[in-house]
């Protein structure tokens, strides 16, 4: 070994780096919101395309929910909050919600 070589030490710390957290964005199903609205709100809120957002939510009114995506919590949050105020503004009781995924 040359003089000037510097040895690292044997214990290797763990890299403080970690993925953050995922949430799921949840539809839930009603009686009363049209499906082709469910639909609209799909595409234009989580840019699902026409295929995907049907599939979305025939599973949702099929089963009582359907998870659609998942994010980061903040972005899962706006997204569910959009969907649902969207369906507010036009008198639907369509519901979003989150829950964390393990
Ligand atoms: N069940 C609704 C109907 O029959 C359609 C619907 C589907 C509503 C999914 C909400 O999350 C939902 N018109």
């Amino acid at each position: 070994m040359s003089p000037t070589t510097v040895k690292k030490r044997a214990t290797k710390t763990k890299p403080q780096v970690e993925r953050p957290p995922l949430w799921k964005v949840i539809l839930i199903n009603d009686d009363f919101t049209p499906r082709e609205f469910v639909v609209q709100v799909l595409k234009a809120v989580f840019r699902l395309n026409e295929s995907q957002s049907y599939a979305v939510m025939m599973t949702a009114h099929r089963k009582g929910a359907c998870v659609i995506a998942v994010y980061t919590r903040d972005v899962a949050e706006t997204k569910a909050k959009e969907g649902t105020e969207l369906g507010k503004a036009n008198g639907f009781p369509l519901y979003f919600t989150t829950e964390k995924e393990e």
